[in-house]
């Protein structure tokens, strides 16, 4: 098994602690690779390295950094097939869409990268004459980014690249699922040009090197994507800071009977079981018109139950396995809460037989929106179907959860579409479409838990890591007092 060490500073580094820990291949459940355990104290010199690179770095021109970003893009391109690779190993997801993580983080970077002639504010007009008035961008600081296994190239870069071409210096913290992936995303950086100690990388648990970054107040902003749970102790640890926080989601696609039943099933499909439903974006509840419902359950069933598991590597899966024991053993608990709350069970419900942590597509019907498999996030293959009677039963189903991501309709009639676009509580809704397929070049976030308002990607990109200052440039000459001077009628001469 090789052995791997974090970046701080631009050197390769142990632990503090001495520890290590190790990355497995979840289709086979062997080891990959060993990692440091980064702890407090590493953390704190990750800090300590991107503060002094920092310095520098924010001098650098933003076009110029957009530069470095543009080459870092063309690097994941010619790296596009061994990154692939790399994320089906260490993550699991099939080929496919491995490629398409890799993809994601191109088309981050590629348009990241134009930011750099961009970093738009404002400028406005003043209240008294002779006085110029505007609002500019700056750097933010040290940002600590705390990264989940899921997307395991794409969300790195989705927080790396507009924290660079802001001018930040940052420490990646990566989920202990997948550290090899995000050293390579770092080592790429690297050669694109990111001077040493600009992006520094500390793995080791969340509770230990992650928490360092949340509670340190040299680290001026923390974006995080992972769970509600971890979300909501950052919120209340993190002190004085911007916080970006991306947690679960628990998306809905709602059926109505106009439908094209056809598509809507590719796009169930695709929702609930793309990634082995590991996809904060999934779709874990369909919420369908009672007139179509058993018409669809068994096109659906006949469908999840001809995927193919297997290793992400191959060719010939569907789906992949979850990322890890625990993984597979909460889904599990998941089909047995769902039996116990009396909802059917149509396939799946267990393990696949083998080493790996692989588990059947699994289809719940005859749930009613208050069940627990209804309500929380599974973060597996399991899709619990609801029957409604109608497009307002549908929305206020879809809206019956904490979360508040993504969310799909599939329907004929445009006034089901617009009530749907109007009224769903969600950061994003796609109609005749899946709750899966953001771009990079509009805003990603959800409302309610899945987050704190923050947006990832589009041209709200920028806003997590960066400051407004407001600017006055006053060439009168003389002291000009707004709010009085003009409005008091006392105008000195
Ligand atoms: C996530 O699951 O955390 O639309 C992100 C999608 C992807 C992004 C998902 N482009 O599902």
């Amino acid at each position: 098994m090789k052995k791997f060490k974090m970046l701080v500073g631009g050197k390769l580094v142990s632990s503090n602690s001495g520890k290590t820990f190790v990355s497995l291949n979840p289709a086979t459940g062997k080891p990959l690779a060993s990692f440091p355990s980064g702890n407090e104290s590493d953390a704190r010199r990750a800090i300590d390295a991107a503060e002094k690179a920092g310095e520098k770095w924010k001098k650098v021109p933003p076009p110029k950094r957009g530069m470095v970003l543009l080459r870092f893009s063309q690097l994941l391109r010619q790296h596009k097939e061994e990154l692939a690779r790399l994320i089906a190993t260490e993550m699991g997801k099939v080929i496919a869409e491995s490629r398409g993580d890799v993809q994601e983080a191109i088309d981050m970077a590629e348009y990241i990268a134009g930011e750099g002639r961009r970093l738009f504010s404002f400028t406005t007009t003043s209240e008294l004459g002779n006085k110029f008035a505007m609002a500019i961008r700056v750097p933010v600081g040290v940002c600590g980014l705390i990264t989940p296994w899921n997307f395991p190239v794409a969300i790195p870069v989705w927080k790396l690249a507009p924290a660079l071409v802001c001018g930040n210096s940052v420490v990646l913290k990566p989920s202990s699922d997948t550290p090899l992936c995000a050293l390579r995303v770092v080592q790429l950086l690297r050669e694109a040009g990111v001077p040493d100690g600009v992006v520094n990388l500390v793995t080791g648990s969340g509770s230990a090197a992650g928490k360092e970054l949340v509670v340190n107040e040299r680290v001026r902003a923390v974006s995080f994507t992972g769970s509600k749970e971890a979300g909501l102790w950052i919120a209340r640890n993190a002190g004085i800071k911007k916080l970006g926080l991306e947690l679960g989601g628990k998306n809905a696609v709602i059926i109505m009977d106009d439908a094209d039943l056809n598509l809507a099933l590719e796009g169930v499909l695709w929702a609930a079981f793309g990634t082995s439903g590991q996809r904060c974006t999934a779709a874990s509840r369909v919420i369908i018109h009672e007139k179509v419902e058993k018409k669809f359950e068994k096109m659906l069933v006949g469908k999840a139950k001809k995927l193919r598991l297997g290793a992400g590597a191959n060719p010939s899966s569907d789906v992949g396995p979850l990322i890890n024991r625990a993984a597979l053993e909460k889904v599990h608990r998941y089909t047995e809460i769902g039996l116990s709350e009396g909802a059917k069970l149509l396939c799946g419900g267990a393990p696949a037989k083998g080493r790996g942590f692989f588990y059947k597509p699994t289809v719940f019907s005859g749930v009613t929106p208050k069940m627990r498999i209804a309500q929380e996030e599974i973060f597996g293959p399991t899709v619990s179907i609801i029957s409604v009677s109608g497009i307002d039963e549908s929305i206020k189903v879809a809206n019956s959860v904490e979360y508040g991501l993504s969310s799909s309709i599939y329907t004929k009639n445009i006034s089901n579409a617009f009530k749907a676009i109007e009224r769903i509580e969600a950061g994003l809704t796609y109609v005749n479409s899946s709750t899966i397929g953001s771009e990079v070049h509009l805003p990603f976030g959800g409302v309610k838990h899945t987050g704190n308002g923050a947006r990832e990607g589009g041209w709200t990109a920028v806003e997590e890591f960066s400051e407004l200052k407001t600017v006055y440039v006053d060439y009168s000459g003389k002291l000009q007092k707004a709010q009085i001077d003009e409005f008091e009628g006392k105008k000195k001469k």
